[in-house]
């Protein structure tokens, strides 16, 4: 089994978290996002979108990285994507909220527009209409987290245990590195993040992410904090 990803990518790193934690049996293969390798044959073959991850297993290509965080959990029989139908539907809710909900406002509207280029509206009012509405949306949406899926009792955020949606709520939250966001105002969320950051390959998984977000420390974004 396969994995055409990225580390810079937040859709790619809870899966190579998820991968990594549980020690999964899946080789990396590198798409090359700088060089635009993923915009052309052979990559498009395998996702028209022009977007990583992909993950292949024989001849079974599966695309979206929910989807593929599911797939992989159910081959491998992990208990962080429970059996109970229940259960199961608490974390699809979640993962669900985090990838259109909270990720459209949060990544597409506040955070990418302010640091990728092929992210930037034109002209420039357009891009500070964007970005303004991201943030107000955005820090609603992070009460959402604080207050509704985690709250003050909840260590995770489908219920006791460490699930999927973690691993994938996780990943995304922290595409905010990149323009500074803190969450001192949102404490149920720093406990749960602290509380995933002490996973112990978060550091390994992490390392790009974490490199292009210190380049990016001088410069001013409009942020949360
Ligand atoms: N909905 C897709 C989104 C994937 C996605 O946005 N991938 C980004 C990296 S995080 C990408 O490949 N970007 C390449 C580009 O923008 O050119 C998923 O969850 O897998």
């Amino acid at each position: 089994m396969k994995l055409h990803m990225h580390k810079v990518s937040t859709t790619c790193r809870p899966i190579l978290q998820f991968v990594a934690e549980n020690k999964l049996d899946v080789e990396m293969v590198v798409v090359d996002l700088m060089t635009g390798e993923h915009l052309k044959e052979p990559f498009t073959r395998l996702n028209p979108n022009k977007l990583v991850p992909v993950l292949e297993d024989g001849d079974f290509i599966l695309t979206e990285s929910s989807t593929i965080l599911k797939y992989l959990a159910e081959k491998f029989g992990s208990p962080a994507y429970p059996k109970d139908l229940k259960q199961r539907a608490k974390v699809n809710e979640v993962m669900d909220w985090f990838n259109t909900t909270f990720y459209r406002e949060y990544g597409y509207h506040m955070v990418y527009p302010q640091v990728y280029p092929h992210h930037v509206r034109q002209p420039e009012t357009a891009n500070t209409v964007t970005v303004d509405w991201g943030k107000g949306q955005a820090g609603f949406l992070l009460d959402v987290l604080d207050k509704h899926w985690l709250g003050p009792r909840r260590n995770f955020v489908a219920g006791d245990k460490m699930t999927i949606a973690d691993f994938f709520g996780a990943g995304l939250l922290t595409c905010g590195d990149l323009i500074g966001v803190n969450y001192k105002h949102y404490p149920n969320t720093s406990r749960w993040l602290s509380r995933m950051q002490a996973l112990p390959s978060w550091g390994a998984v992490n390392d790009v992410h974490n490199g292009f977000a210190e380049s990016l420390k001088a410069k001013q974004f409009v942020t949360i904090k």
